[in-house]
Formats: C-alpha cells, sequence, structure tokens
C-alpha cells in the first residue's frame, strides 16, 4: 500500500518547478511505482502560458480549483477550465494552456513519468527509455 500527502512531496525530488515557473508539479506516483501511469497534483499559475505537445504521452487533466483555458492548435479552439473541468489529449493534442486565476489540477499521465524529464522546446516530454 503506497500513502502519500502533499504536504511531504513538497520540497523533496518529487516537487518539480518549470523552468520558466509557469508552473510546479508534486508527481504522487511515478513510474518506479510501477501502478502503470503517474499522478500529479500541478498548480498552473495566473498569467501564464506553456506551448505543450505531448508526442510520446497520454495525458488526462482534471481541474479541482481555479480558472484558465486550453487552446488547440490545429483547430484554434478554446475551452475554458474552470474546477469540475477534465480534459484528455487522446490524440497528443498540440495546445497551449493558460492560468487565468492560479489552477490546481490533478494531472494522470500514460506512460507513467519517470520525474526527471523537462520539456524540451517543442512542448514534449522525452519518451522513457
Ligand atoms: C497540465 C500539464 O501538463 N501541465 C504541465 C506539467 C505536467 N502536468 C507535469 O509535469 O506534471
Amino acid at each position: 500500500m503506497l500513502v502519500r500527502k502533499i504536504e511531504e512531496i513538497k520540497a523533496t525530488d518529487r516537487e518539480v518547478f518549470a523552468e520558466n515557473k509557469n508552473w510546479v508539479s508534486r508527481r504522487l506516483l511515478l513510474k518506479k511505482d510501477n501502478m502503470g501511469f503517474s499522478l500529479h497534483e500541478t498548480i498552473i499559475f495566473a498569467g501564464t502560458e506553456t506551448h505543450i505537445w505531448y508526442k510520446h504521452h497520454l495525458e488526462a487533466v482534471y481541474c479541482v480549483e481555479g480558472e484558465g483555458e486550453i487552446e488547440t492548435v490545429a483547430d484554434g479552439k478554446v475551452y475554458r477550465i474552470t474546477p469540475g473541468t477534465m480534459y484528455a489529449l487522446n490524440n497528443h493534442d498540440e495546445h497551449y494552456l493558460r492560468g487565468r486565476k492560479d489552477m490546481r489540477l490533478i494531472c494522470v499521465f500514460n506512460p507513467p513519468l519517470t520525474g526527471t524529464e523537462v520539456h524540451l522546446p517543442d512542448g514534449s516530454y522525452p519518451a522513457n527509455e
């Protein structure tokens, strides 16, 4: 049984800040936990825009706090994100993620992140080795 609390993860190597400081992600479950997915709580900071294109991962995101939007690049559609909204990048959708108020998101990645990935210039995370 694994039981973890966000407060225990803060200031450990399971807490990762974006290089551009757009977000912080606390990784409750990673590849090494052998669950087949990773589970994160991510705070997207107000006033930020992040280009994301997960070419090697599927991600589902559930908003529990705050407000923002995603814009899908292929069709220019904008989706408002508020508490209770889920979006799933089932087509590896390239998008912009914008925080209007600090947004608290619960994120699931398949395949799981190892925890050491950083966003590449194209908005992806590298494929796991
Ligand atoms: C929603 C999203 O993908 N934000 C970027 C950070 C990512 N959730 C992560 O690494 O935890």
